[in-house]
């Protein structure tokens, strides 16, 4: 067939390092940029073949999220906006690492198994890219993929990775989602902020104002496209905005994160709000710096407790009886689970790491809220807890109709694709300001139970293997009993190890009562571990 002819031929401008041997983790592929141009191609030629599959479109977005500058990566799209179905990841790392002489036989292969009618011409790529020296050459490498194979495309250009989440949703469900252009998705987003926080009439100036580390990526870029949409309703001091330093380098959400220190460079006032996105705005994290100028965080578990008590005092209010559940992942804090169970009284569910495990469990409830302690997450509304809500907008009066309309308000805000550092950003300011609570009142909720994150280089990761939502390990044989024996000598005790999906190394988590105690605690797991 002349197509599979073109593809061996497009191919050969994407050569593949021989011997490379690459997988599709939780974000997708993601190393050194100098490695993935042929990963790039391959990705258009999925995104093609997984669109003709689905009868949909299909999303590729280049980067490397939160990693270095260097790195690059890329992940797919499925057809509602969520991440690609873990059949296809199995797909995508047999045709990255595929030898140039066997991909056409690989492309073959995977056509048949799906059924896959490779005479439609309607295939469509939608392809965004980060703000990485790279990706524009790389996503370059997609188009040609998805040409390669007759495919149509359209080109985002410089976009965050829950932009392109929310176009691709947008098409599918025809418009029923918004408009697909980030103008349409500024005003949909703006007008929900502007919408909920008239709720808050007496907001101060000082209130308005918030500082934003952009990590010098996507998210400062667009942000600040963004800011005229919101009116005034926001005043944004955006720092780390690209314009000097480099992508990630000591700011970001991850920094803040991992370093629980802020982003280097900025001046903080005592008690002023902060956040910090990552590199592709899919994540964030609040924090300030106290009277005696001790920084505090304000993390993903923070941010799932705000949002699920707001939504659930809305829900009370409006008298819906809609079950709201709270997911995280075995990162989150200790404090937040027992206050989320025992004072909210909200379900709570531990998922793997990465979102899309966090994603699939949110499902399962009217109202899903799910957020990794490193502030990637959003809230999932089922059709009928939306249909619910619409209704009684429009039937009920006086304090109904107002917490109603404030819930229809948040859905409209929140992009329930993937987790989006601007929605989340601008759901989690409407919350203060209507609540009217300062970031001080929001972090005294509850207490933290001081941790510590390491990393382990190990020869081979995958030795260690995980149960019970990754909190246990079941290989290597009596790493568990020495993690348990450990963990008990610690007050307040609790650690777990896992290989991590986008590093090479194992990942330790540890808390306990005191800094001390948390980090003898990981030092001798990962001691355990090595
Ligand atoms: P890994 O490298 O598998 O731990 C990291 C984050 C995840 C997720 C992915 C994707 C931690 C501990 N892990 O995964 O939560 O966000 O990156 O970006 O933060
Ligand atoms: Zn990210």
């Amino acid at each position: 067939m002349a197509q599979w002819q073109e593809v061996s031929e497009k191919s050969k401008l994407h050569p593949k390092p021989v011997g490379l041997v690459l997988q599709y983790g939780t974000a997708g592929f993601r190393t050194n940029a100098d490695h993935l141009d042929h990963v790039m191609f391959r990705m258009g030629l999925l995104a093609t073949l997984r669109s003709l599959n689905t009868k949909a479109i299909i999303g590729v977005m280049v980067t490397a999220s939160h990693n270095p500058e260097e790195d690059n990566g890329v992940k797919l799209i499925d057809p509602m906006g969520e991440m690609l179905t873990p059949a296809w990841e199995v797909y995508a790392t047999q045709l990255a690492n595929a030898e140039q002489d066997h991909l056409i036989s690989v492309l073959k292969d995977l056509a048949r198994k799906e059924s896959i009618d490779l005479t439609n011409r309607e295939a469509e790529v939608f392809v965004g890219r980060d703000t990485r020296s790279s990706s524009a050459r790389l996503s370059d490498a997609v188009l040609d993929g998805v040409t390669a194979l007759d495919g149509r495309n359209k080109d985002y250009g410089l976009v965050t990775t829950p932009q392109l989440h929310y176009m691709v949703c947008c098409c599918n469900t025809r418009g029923g989602y918004g408009k697909a252009s980030v103008e349409g998705y500024y005003s949909k987003l703006s007008q929900a902020f502007i919408q909920l926080t008239k709720s808050a009439p007496n907001r101060t100036d000082d209130q308005k104002c918030l500082l934003v580390d952009g990590a010098n990526g996507i998210g400062a870029l667009k942000l600040r496209e963004m800011e005229p949409y919101l009116q005034g309703a926001l005043k944004v001091s955006l720092f780390c905005d690209g314009t000097g330093g480099k992508l990630n380098h000591q700011c970001g959400a991850d920094f803040v994160k991992v370093q629980q220190n802020s982003p280097k460079g900025i001046v903080m006032k005592a008690g002023e709000r902060c956040c910090s996105f990552d590199g592709d705005a899919d994540r964030i994290v609040y924090y300030y710096s106290d009277d005696h100028g001790r920084f505090h965080l304000l993390d993903g578990d923070k941010i799932a407790t705000l949002i699920s008590t707001f939504l659930k005092e809305l829900l009370t209010k409006a008298g819906l009886d809609l079950k709201i559940a709270v997911v995280q992942t075995a990162y989150a804090n200790g404090s937040s689970t027992r206050y989320l169970e025992d004072t909210m009284k909200v379900i709570v569910r531990c998922a793997k790491t990465g979102v899309k495990h966090l994603h699939h469990v949110a499902q399962e409830f009217d109202i899903g809220v799910y957020f990794e302690a490193n502030g990637h997450g959003t809230v999932l509304f089922s059709k009928a807890a939306e249909e619910k809500i619409q209704q009684l907008c429009d039937d009920s009066d006086g304090e109904r109709r107002g917490a109603a309309t404030l819930l229809k308000n948040s859905v409209d805000l929140i992009n329930q694709t993937v987790g989006d550092a601007i929605s989340d950003m601008l759901l989690i300011e409407a919350i203060l300001a209507i609540k009217g609570m300062t970031v001080q009142q929001w972090d005294a909720i509850y207490t933290d139970l001081p941790n510590r994150q390491l990393k382990v280089k190990v020869s081979d990761r995958r030795v260690i293997d995980t149960k019970d939502a990754e909190r246990k390990t079941v290989s290597p044989a009596g790493l568990q009993e020495a993690i348990d024996r450990l963990v008990e000598r610690h007050q307040d005790g609790r650690s777990f190890v896992r290989p991590s999906g986008t590093e090479d190394v194992v990942r330790v988590y540890s808390e306990a009562a005191t800094q001390e105690s948390a980090d003898a605690l990981g030092h001798e797991v990962s001691l355990a571990v090595y």
